[in-house]
């Protein structure tokens, strides 16, 4: 179905990504990013800049709605401790913006 999926959004696509390949990947990394920073905001329910244990969990089902990253098999697998645990660079029990783009620059 992914497969598929990307097929035709390939041929629908294609004219524009003979001409500016390049530029059109970028900017859908960025319309990832600035997706997932709109997520990261939205569930960061007390609003100060990082996210708990229960946050995230808001945060990464949010981005498996869009289709983000592995957002879809940490919400399947439920390995939402796990991936909080790898995100959380510093320990302090808390996931900021920076340690999840952090992460992402490393896949
Ligand atoms: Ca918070
Ligand atoms: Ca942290």
């Amino acid at each position: 179905m992914k497969l598929l999926k990307s097929s035709l959004v390939a041929i629908a696509l294609g004219s524009v990504l003979a001409l500016n390949g390049a530029a059109s990947a970028q900017e859908a990394a960025d319309d990832h990013r600035s997706v997932a920073e709109a997520n990261f905001q939205a569930a960061d329910a007390d609003g100060n800049g990082a996210l708990d244990r229960s946050e995230f969990k808001a945060f990464i089902n949010a981005n498996a709605e869009k289709d983000l990253g592995r957002a879809k098999q940490i919400r399947r697998f439920k390995a939402y401790g796990r991936a909080f645990s790898r995100l959380d660079e510093d320990g302090n029990n808390s996931v900021s913006w920076a340690e999840v783009q952090a992460a992402q620059a490393g896949e």
